[in-house]
């Protein structure tokens, strides 16, 4: 009974909260609190729509398509790149009060802006604004459908008003949080002063057991019985939104299913571009509103935030007075308003396990502010992706940084743990393989929050009496108990065989399959380590996180007074270069390196499949590529030469005047190993394992191609070395201009070829590669310009 007894309870310790007070308080993003932030464009998920921070928030949102065009429907919602857009995203944002994005489809561009206007209780108004234009290259102007919708997410409701026949000219509704307010539809119009254009009204009032369900929800309705006449040309059937009967009592609603239906509502417009729409949100608590904020007024906000937002650009980043070309500064722009407004506010529960259950459990229900990677293919957060969007933020609006810091905190359990991969409700769950929602306690991500975090500190200890440095120490006063779990778990759960050395868990166990079994928790994925995974291994890229992180603790500590000792203590061993040597210098190699259970003589190989003498061997299945192992590992340096062996110089764990500068800077510089005109490479083009896939079916990722949160470290190292006594000092320097120069320049480059910021860049030709638009750590370019590290 015992045993079980144990098992259980060490069972949900995985799903158990640290017990220590929250970061938050329970209240701190409500429109009582924080009313100017309550609003926003929380949806990173979709084209264009906005939120509040609030669990079972109200959404709005917008669909759009093209009619009376050769493809099919042609329904746009959520980013997807199979939408194939020639570029969409944000070219101004200020992450508060307005924002300014252009999608450019197939024959047309909409440009989607939105203004906050403080006033009432419950987080305001605002207004989108909706302008369509067709390209100049094609023929005919395009008619376009814009659908406009809100849903209400279990709580809250919705009702539509019909006017005239069929036009839905407003909703009312009524939330917990929201209080009552009004959506107002207005008519198309070319320009301010100008007419109200002809177009075609439908309207769709149904409801959805769940967020995830809008866009099938709007498709299924669809109906061509409806005739688009203009004035003055033919009529044609075009497509639009009619009835839609939820399935009830069917399949979809199991009786154990908790969520209820909530209400959907869509107003679709048809109408010929050019044309601009206008919908505004009006909170019933704001009284006495001076005028609404349509037409002119809209204009004149629009135009006073956009100086507003030009001017504290080149105030905080610089560029212009840098000299950088108008061309190269909207680039910026571009760059980091897509970074605020890829910020999401997510609810929901991951689910997780432990060596001790045997099926996964649901973790507590969390909120989780956030900036994500990439709003088409991974709109969602992940732990060491926001420690690099922090340093970008940080720099924007420290109030930012210190608001998602506190909610990744606040999502820790009272093992210490957070888990990696945030999946956090239906619809961020409706975008990921049942396979990869699981999130394992072992395992870890780096800390790079640590970073943003040394970028806090070092703002407040530049001006510790400035005002805006108070809320710093408020803040990493209640962090710090949350921290020292968080560090505490890493330094005993990530330990490695010898004293002071760590070891990345959760590495893929089959090495069978794999020509390198992967370390997804490293954020390196495939990024050669020892061919065969066991407890001998040490990392050293781990190894000078916690360097980091011990440094970072004993700075906090420190600063706010608490006892720091420990921390500087273990900061002193790990950081000690002799200990690094002694782990991690291959003599072989002539760089830091890995250890473990290694052998290079692998590869992948047709499986042989036996075929009885006489019969045809398509009755067979097709033969696999397995791993062949021709020589038998043994315990030794891992020998991989690219990123993981830049660790103790880009964390600048290495002393400046450690000859191993020497051997780094010249490999960085070897176009034979590192060094490509648009970056450094993941991976020496002498490794065995440069560009070589892991299965069949799994191509090289940190294999060779070129990422960019890693050349920022590079970058930010060189000048580091360059500016501080040491016997490279000239080599970093100008290793420094080049590489920056390289970066910069080819992520601008391929932004203007191809209309996107990328996940990572071919070392070959510098080719925009993988996930796009990708304005997470890629976005990190704007720093390199601004040279602010
Ligand atoms: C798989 C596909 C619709 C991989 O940027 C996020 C992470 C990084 O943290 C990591 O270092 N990316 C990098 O190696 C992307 C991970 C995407 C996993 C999602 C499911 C969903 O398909």
């Amino acid at each position: 009974f015992y045993a079980l007894y144990m098992r259980s309870s060490l069972a949900k310790r995985v799903a158990t909260l640290h017990p220590s007070p929250r970061v938050l308080d329970d209240n701190s993003t409500s429109a009582a609190v924080s009313p100017e932030r309550f609003w926003g464009s929380y949806r990173p998920q979709v084209y264009f729509g906005m939120k509040t921070r609030s669990p079972k928030s109200i959404v709005t949102g917008l669909m759009w398509m093209r009619q009376f065009s050769n493809t099919d429907v042609n329904l746009r919602h959520t980013c997807e790149q199979g939408d194939n857009l020639q570029g969409y995203g944000w070219l101004m944002h200020d992450g508060l009060s307005f924002g300014v994005q252009e999608v450019h489809d197939k024959d047309f561009t909409l440009t989607t802006e939105f203004v906050k206007r403080r006033g009432g209780d419950h987080g305001g108004d605002w207004t989108w604004r909706i302008t369509a234009k067709q390209h100049s290259s094609s023929r005919q102007a395009p008619v376009i459908s814009l659908m406009f919708y809100a849903a209400a997410d279990t709580q809250g409701s919705l009702e539509a008003h019909v006017e005239e026949k069929k036009v839905l000219g407003s909703i009312t509704g009524f939330s917990e949080e929201l209080g009552h307010f009004k959506i107002t539809f207005r008519k198309p119009v070319t320009g301010e002063l100008s007419k109200v254009k002809y177009a075609c009204y439908n309207n769709l009032q149904t409801v959805t057991p769940g967020l995830e369900q809008l866009t099938d929800i709007v498709k299924n309705s669809l109906s061509r019985r409806f005739v688009y006449s203009p004035p003055s040309g033919e009529k044609r059937h075009y497509i639009a939104v009619d009835t839609h009967k939820p399935p009830h009592q069917q399949h979809q609603h199991k009786p154990d299913d908790p969520r209820k239906e909530s209400d959907f509502l869509v107003h679709q417009v048809t109408v010929e571009t050019p044309f601009q729409i206008e919908v505004l949100f009006e909170s019933a608590s704001f009284r006495n509103r001076p005028n609404q904020l349509v037409g002119m007024t809209m204009t004149e906000e629009l135009e006073r935030r956009k100086a507003e937002f030009n001017a504290r650009f080149e105030r905080t980043f610089g560029l212009e007075r840098k000299g950088f070309s108008q061309a190269r500064v909207r680039f910026s722009k571009a760059a980091l308003s897509n970074m605020l407004g890829g910020m999401g506010y997510f609810y929901g529960q991951s689910v997780v396990q432990s060596a001790y259950n045997e099926y996964p459990l649901l973790y507590p229900e969390g909120a989780l502010f956030t900036a994500v990677p990439s709003r088409s293919f991974f709109p969602r957060g992940f732990l060491w992706d926001e420690g690099f969007h922090q340093l970008l933020l940080s720099k924007w609006d420290p109030q930012l940084t210190r608001e998602a810091t506190a909610h990744w905190l606040d999502l820790i359990n009272v093992e210490g743990w957070i888990p990696r991969e945030q999946i956090l409700g239906d619809e961020a769950r409706s975008k990921v393989p049942a396979e990869f929602v699981v999130q394992r306690n072992e395992n870890a991500n780096p800390p790079t929050l640590f970073l943003a975090l040394q970028e806090l500190v070092e703002q407040h200890a530049s001006n510790p009496d400035a005002p805006k440095s108070q809320p710093t120490l408020a803040f990493l006063r209640r962090l710090l108990p949350r921290l020292k779990t968080w560090f505490e778990w890493y330094n005993t759960t990530q330990t490695g065989p010898l004293p002071n050395s760590y070891r990345w868990r959760g590495r893929d166990k089959d090495t069978n399959l794999f020509l390198n079994p992967k370390t997804l928790t490293s954020g390196l994925d495939d990024y050669p380590r020892a061919s065969h995974p066991s407890g001998e291994e040490r990392h050293v890229d781990l190894h000078c996180w916690m360097v980091l992180a011990s440094g970072m603790m004993a700075r906090i500590a420190r600063l706010l007074g608490e006892p720091h000792e420990e921390y500087e203590q273990t900061h002193r061993v790990l950081g000690d270069n002799g200990l690094l040597d002694v782990l991690h210098w291959s003599e072989q190699l002539g760089a830091f390196s890995d250890y473990g259970n290694h052998t290079q003589a692998v590869s992948l190989q047709q499986e042989k499949v036996y075929v009885p003498p006489g019969k045809p061997r398509h009755h067979y299945a097709a033969a696999r590529l397995v791993r062949s192992v021709r020589r038998a590992p043994k315990l030794q340096h891992v020998n991989a030469l690219g990123y993981v062996s830049l660790f103790p110089f880009l964390l600048r764990v290495l002393q400046a005047d450690s000859p191993r500068l020497e051997h780094i800077l010249r490999d960085m510089r070897d176009p034979d190993k590192l060094w490509t005109p648009y970056g450094l490479r993941s991976l020496s083009k002498t490794d065995p394992m440069y560009m070589k896939r892991n299965t069949e079916h799994d191509a090289p990722y940190w294999r060779g191609p070129i990422w960019i949160n890693i050349n920022y470290l590079a970058v930010r190292a060189l000048h580091h070395y360059a500016s501080v006594e040491g016997l490279y000092r000239e080599k970093a320097a100008a290793l420094y201009n080049e590489l920056r120069t390289n970066i910069v320049d080819n992520v601008y480059r391929q932004y203007t070829e191809t209309g996107y910021i990328w996940e990572q860049y071919n070392d070959n030709t510098g080719r925009g590669q993988g996930s796009h638009p990708f304005t997470g750590w890629s976005a990190l370019t704007v720093l390199m310009m601004a040279e602010q590290y």
